[in-house]
């Protein structure tokens, strides 16, 4: 099966180098796209770099920051576009563990028993058993914690942790859940997408990760962003409750 991993990066230049290194070993028959919002630390540049000594190295530059759930669908698109038959997100900072990925990817593969069913999306989860955080301040904890009891209660959804951003996708899966409806653009995204595959009648499978914090850079989440996810989780359940499905608000 070819694989593309999508790395959305804004200013992750000193930690963009080691993910695609620790990738490229984990993993070296997948591709690499990096997605890169012109951050002003040059990591477009580092980029470029990185992919002028890889073929298996490709890089998207957009042209401003406009949240990760815009990255992740220009990423999608250029990856449905080049054919690739599994797309796995993975964030640029280390928090996520490469040699997961192959566990991911394994999920998401066409089973060796003909006819065997398999997830649609495979999720590199915190919150279910064998999962954790290391390093995260209190604060971080009860954000995770508590968006993702929220998103359940609302939704009506078992998933443990939606809103991870390390999971892998069938190409089939992606082309079938309507990206082009997708308004969420900061990290409610990764909820918009868990439910959208749920209620195109794929099963989603957690997987245990390690998710260490990152060491240097800055975390990109905002109050926006808390609120974005508070008002889209809210409208999309009482949508779920009164009729209409998983459409994003706008
Ligand atoms: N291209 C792009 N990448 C983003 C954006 N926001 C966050 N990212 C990337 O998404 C990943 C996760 O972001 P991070 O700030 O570490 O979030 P946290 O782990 O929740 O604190 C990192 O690779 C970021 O560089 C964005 O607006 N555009
Ligand atoms: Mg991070």
């Amino acid at each position: 099966m070819s694989v593309v991993v999508v790395i959305p990066t804004f200013n992750e230049l000193q930690t963009l180098p080691e993910a695609v290194a620790s990738v490229r070993t984990a993993v070296p028959e997948a591709n690499i796209l990096i997605v890169d919002d012109n951050s002003p630390d040059g990591t477009g540049a580092k980029a470029d770099a990185l992919a002028s000594v890889d073929p298996f190295v490709h890089v998207l530059h957009r042209s401003e920051k406009s949240g990760l759930g815009d990255a992740y669908l220009a990423g999608f698109a250029w990856a449905l576009e080049h054919g690739f038959e599994i797309i796995v997100e993975m964030d640029a900072d280390g928090s996520h563990p490469a040699d997961r990925l192959a566990a991911l990817i394994g999920a998401v593969s066409e089973p060796t028993v003909p006819g065997a069913h398999y997830p649609g999306l495979a999720i590199g989860s915190r919150w279910v058993k064998g999962g954790s955080v290391l390093n995260w301040p209190a604060r971080r904890l009860f954000l995770s914690r508590g968006a993702n009891a929220y998103a359940r209660i609302a939704l009506g959804i078992s998933v443990k942790d939606s809103t991870a951003g390390f999971r892998a996708f069938r190409a089939e899966v992606l082309r079938g859940i309507h990206l082009e409806e997708v308004s969420s653009h900061g990290y409610c995204f990764q909820i918009d997408l868990t439910l959208r595959v749920l209620d195109a009648g794929y099963t989603v499978v957690e997987l245990p990760i390690v998710f260490k914090e990152r060491e240097t850079g800055e975390s990109k989440m905002s109050k926006n962003i808390v609120v974005e996810a508070m008002k889209n989780v809210t409208v999309w359940g009482w949508q779920r409750r009164f009729g209409k499905k998983t459409a994003s608000p706008s």
